[in-house]
């Protein structure tokens, strides 16, 4: 159920998952499960929200770690960046559309509405030493240099 979505011009996909809403006339549900319709098994999950206007976030990668980001309410942007390609205003806008962010991959997140609850579930439990935070230092592992 990944799609994997090609830009124009780019080499780098942008990774979908589409979740299939269950309900009826009166309610919409959508159910995670993990391995099922989430390619990994889920050790958290965290979600942000009361995010101030004009607030950039993320400005890092991860080693290791998966995520799949949905926005659950309201509306925000993301950038990807693999070391080698960008792809910029990612909208995530529906509770029925996740983003698949893998390892290794850069992200910032912005254009927050105001009423926006980013929820994400990550293959891993939180571990700062897991995050890349300087984008060079990133490059240079992408490109397999190392210091
Ligand atoms: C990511 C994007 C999409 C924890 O204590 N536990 C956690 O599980 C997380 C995610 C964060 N924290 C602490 C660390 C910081 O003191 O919460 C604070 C805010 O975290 P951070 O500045 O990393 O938040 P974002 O929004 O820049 O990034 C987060 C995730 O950290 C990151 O993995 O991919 O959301």
């Amino acid at each position: 159920c990944i799609i994997q979505k090609l830009i124009q011009g780019k080499k780098m996909k942008i990774k979908f998952i589409n979740f299939e809403i269950k309900g009826d006339e009166r309610v919409s549900l959508i159910a995670i499960e993990e391995l099922k319709n989430i390619p990994f098994e889920i050790k958290r999950v965290y979600y942000i929200f009361n995010t101030k206007p004009n607030v950039r976030r993320g400005f890092h990668a991860h080693k290791n770690l998966k995520q799949v980001a949905i926005c659950v309410k309201g509306s925000c942007k993301f950038l990807l960046d693999n070391g080698k390609e960008r792809i910029d205003e990612i909208v995530l806008n529906k509770p029925n559309k996740g983003l698949l962010i893998e390892e290794m991959i850069w992200r910032e997140m912005y254009d927050f509405s105001e009423d926006c609850v980013l929820l994400v579930l990550a293959s891993e439990f939180y571990d700062e030493s897991d995050y890349i935070r300087d984008y060079e230092e990133f490059v240079r592992m992408v490109e397999g240099v190392k210091k």
